[in-house]
């Protein structure tokens, strides 16, 4: 991997920071001077436009030009216009009656400039308001080409992706690390169509219809009263609402689980969620659920952290997807699916397929690698696309089909109306980040914001006028087919299947499936959250559900609350646990892991310039943590004493003992080690961080107490300290660090 290397932006991200200082050839090497930001005094010629910001020669049936190129690249042009076009004198003096008089009414600058501002925010998303996305690539292996006709599954075959991750209760200003299910969309522009695959990290849902959504986020969303908790599922209509509707009981044990607070959006798995139905070019057809396997593992933060990041850096997950992109460190997942005969009973191994509360171990249904995806562009503008960006489950290309599943069929409803409001009319498909990469031939005319100049009499068939235009598709031309299944002859009714009714044996077997540590933090989420409910008999009905899933969890959170633990009502499924479940026992790569180095002035900084260079090398970040901003030497410094907190690496280096500061309030003068250095010691330790130290570093661990303790390595060179951290972190964490589950 290379950083990238164009004159970008003075104001650059942390990591690329980073790679200019390591690597040769990059402007802004260690010792010359920050590069300026002067108030440039004339005009540059434009920058080329970037690939996103042209619009797709397709996107119209008549491929009008709409003259968009050129607003789109707005900003970039040399002077400053109105929205009509006109160039501007000035814009930052209202026309008004001399210098102290009224402000005049005809400024027609003016009232465009604040009307237009007045307006710049649209309704963020109902659900899953706070995101953030990236561009991509998608390639195909091949492995799908005898189940599904779909081309962009063909080997070798590349489709350009945009990727939104998002968390589904807080608004658009929220913090990332919240406990709460994280949105996986992916949006393929497949040259038979878009194929959005709107899923989550959790393979299953909280409800079984769609039509109890709207309750769902009610009871989810803050109260609304006072609007609060922001972002939490830690109140009392959310376990109100799934203590009585026991359906949601399974996928609240992942929300609990450590798979509620990922590490990073690059540490995630996706999941389709439903079933599909995939048919292949003879039209046979197989139910096959969708996977996202991401190369580096999948991880996730522990509590703490997540809390402190929520304060400390509320754009956690965003800045990290961000930065990793940035360096180069691109985030890689495969695509995979376990497949399943198509019978007329829809279920595998006797778990109902169409229920989207219960998921099919892989142990039962390996998953099949189908296609690897690579994000490797940031966004130009969040708003023009990931704000704008609209999923939408019904997007399909021909091959691949929806079932019958009842959460799915009110979602191919919800996702075009909701668009209505937030994107003000049906036309969204036409804004950039929307637009089909397929030619669009379409009939629909009209409405709020169109941007296509349609050509022709006739948007109408057949017709005799536009020569017959268009015609539908046959086989031969590739047209999508809707799977022909036989429904069922059946009475009209409000219900659900009697497989439905099994509401606990999944969460059972999520639970057994885990290893003490992942235990341990599943009890002590379940504790926190129901600790701040103020309701009694809610916290004792969800200790009824736990229960029903095991005895062992619910006494374990019953003690936590003070109260007593009941006894089962059900009898207790017979699960056998699934390992591919457990994030723990496997070891991954450390591409784009980020490591802290703490240097002070009395440190051997050409030793520490070999580490970081060491660290770069390897695929990871490393960022400098000195007692103050600029440099150490020669070495740029990207985080000081200040700013450092653990939640920010992934594993800290200690090279020095530096002293305290003088303006440290409160600090024990006494003390050889600046306080700060030992509360992002001790924070990593608690963190269950891999902590390396060399040199006087050594002495920083002995301060800390935690010398001698597990994942500590006191090592004779920053190289030795460094790769004592590498072996480490391809544990993800110290594990034993954890106390020893008293379950
Ligand atoms: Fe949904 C957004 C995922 C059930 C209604 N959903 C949305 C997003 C994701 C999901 C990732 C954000 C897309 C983006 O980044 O723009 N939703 C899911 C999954 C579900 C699910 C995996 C179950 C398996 N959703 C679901 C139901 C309904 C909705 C049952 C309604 C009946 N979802 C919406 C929505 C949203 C949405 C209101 C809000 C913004 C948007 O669609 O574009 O239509």
């Amino acid at each position: 991997r290379k950083p990238r290397k164009s004159a970008k932006s003075a104001v650059k991200s942390a990591a690329a920071k980073v790679a200019a200082v390591v690597t040769p050839d990059v402007p802004g090497r260690p010792g010359s001077a920050p590069p300026t930001i002067d108030e440039p005094t004339s005009p540059r010629d434009p920058l080329p436009p970037k690939s996103e910001q042209g619009t797709p020669e397709t996107r119209t049936a008549t491929g009008a030009e709409t003259g968009a190129a050129s607003t789109a690249n707005g900003q970039q042009g040399a002077f400053l216009t109105t929205s009509q076009g006109a160039r501007l004198r000035d814009t930052d003096h209202s026309l008004k009656a001399g210098p102290r008089g009224p402000t005049l009414l005809q400024d027609h600058h003016l009232r465009e400039k604040i009307t237009h501002f007045d307006h710049e925010r649209i309704p963020e998303r109902v659900v899953h308001a706070r995101g953030t996305g990236a561009h991509g690539f998608f390639t195909g292996y091949g492995t799908a080409d005898g189940m599904t006709r779909a081309g962009f599954l063909a080997k070798g075959k590349e489709t350009p992706v945009f990727v939104r991750f998002s968390t589904v209760l807080g608004s658009r200003g929220s913090a990332d690390t919240v406990r709460d299910t994280r949105g996986f969309a992916t949006k393929f522009y497949t040259d038979e169509g878009t194929f959005d695959l709107v899923g989550n990290n959790i393979p299953v849902f909280f409800i079984q219809d769609a039509i109890k959504f709207p309750d769902i986020i009610h009871a989810a969303k803050p109260h609304p009263d006072r609007e609060i908790p922001q972002a939490q599922s830690a109140h009392d209509t959310f376990w109100d609402f799934v203590s009585l509707h026991t359906e949601a009981q399974h996928h609240t044990m992942w929300n609990m689980s450590d798979r509620g607070i990922p590490r990073s959006y690059r540490t995630m798995e996706g999941f389709g969620v439903h079933t599909f139905r995939l048919a292949n070019a003879a039209g046979e057809t197989v139910l096959a659920k969708f996977h996202w396997k991401p190369k580096l593992g999948v991880h996730s933060l522990v509590w703490e952290e997540a809390q402190l990041a929520s304060g400390i850096d509320p754009d956690f997950h965003r800045r990290d997807l961000y930065d990793a992109i940035e360096a180069g460190a691109f985030p890689e997942w495969e695509l995979g699916i376990q497949v399943f005969p198509d019978t007329e009973e829809e279920t595998f191994d006797g778990i109902d397929l169409l229920d989207p509360t219960k998921f099919v171990p892989e142990e039962l249904a390996p998953v099949q690698a189908i296609g690897k995806l690579v994000l490797n562009r940031t966004p130009t503008n969040f708003f023009a696309e990931t704000e704008q960006v609209a999923f939408h489950v019904g997007h399909l290309p021909p091959g691949i089909d929806v079932t019958n599943d009842p959460l799915l069929q009110g979602r191919l409803f919800s996702y075009v109306d909701t668009q209505l409001t937030r994107l003000g009319g049906p036309n969204f498909s036409q804004i950039p980040i929307n637009c089909p990469h397929a030619a669009v031939n379409d009939m629909l005319r009209d409405g709020f914001h169109q941007h296509a100049v349609h050509a022709g009499a006739a948007p109408y068939r057949p017709n005799s006028l536009d020569g017959g235009n268009p015609f539908p598709a046959g086989d031969a031309e590739n047209a999508f087919l809707d799977v022909p299944v036989r429904v069922a002859e059946a009475a009209k009714v409000r219900a659900n299947p009697a497989s439905f009714d099994d509401h606990y044996s999944q969460a059972r077997l999520f639970w057994l499936s885990m290893s003490p540590v992942e235990q341990d933090h599943i009890v002590a989420a379940y504790t926190f959250e129901l600790a701040k409910c103020y309701e009694q008999p809610l916290k004792e009905r969800q200790l009824r559900a736990l229960a029903n899933i095991d005895p062992t969890l619910c006494a374990r959170v019953a003690t936590g609350l003070g109260l007593p633990a009941p006894e089962p009502t059900v009898q207790l499924a017979d699960a056998t646990p699934s390992a591919a479940l457990s994030q723990i026992g496997q070891e991954w790569p450390g591409d784009g892991r980020v490591i802290g180095i703490v240097v002070g002035p009395d440190a051997d900084l050409a030793a520490v310039g070999q580490v970081r260079a060491e660290v770069f090398a390897a695929g990871m970040l490393p960022l400098l943590i000195a007692p103050h901003g600029g440099t150490v030497g020669d070495l740029a410094v990207q985080r000081t004493f200040a700013t450092a907190r653990s939640i920010e690496y992934d594993a800290i280096l200690l090279a020095a003992a530096p002293a305290p500061a003088p303006d440290v309030s409160g600090a024990d003068k006494a003390a050889t080690v600046d306080p700060r250095i030992l509360l992002l010691v001790d924070e990593c330790w608690r963190h269950a961080k891999a902590i390396g130290a060399w040199d006087a570093g050594g002495s920083v661990v002995e301060q800390a107490g935690v010398a001698g303790t597990p994942g500590v390595t006191i090592a004779d060179s920053g190289t030795e300290a460094f790769a004592a951290v590498t072996r480490l972190l391809a544990a993800h964490r110290v594990w034993e660090r954890f106390p020893a589950s008293v379950s």
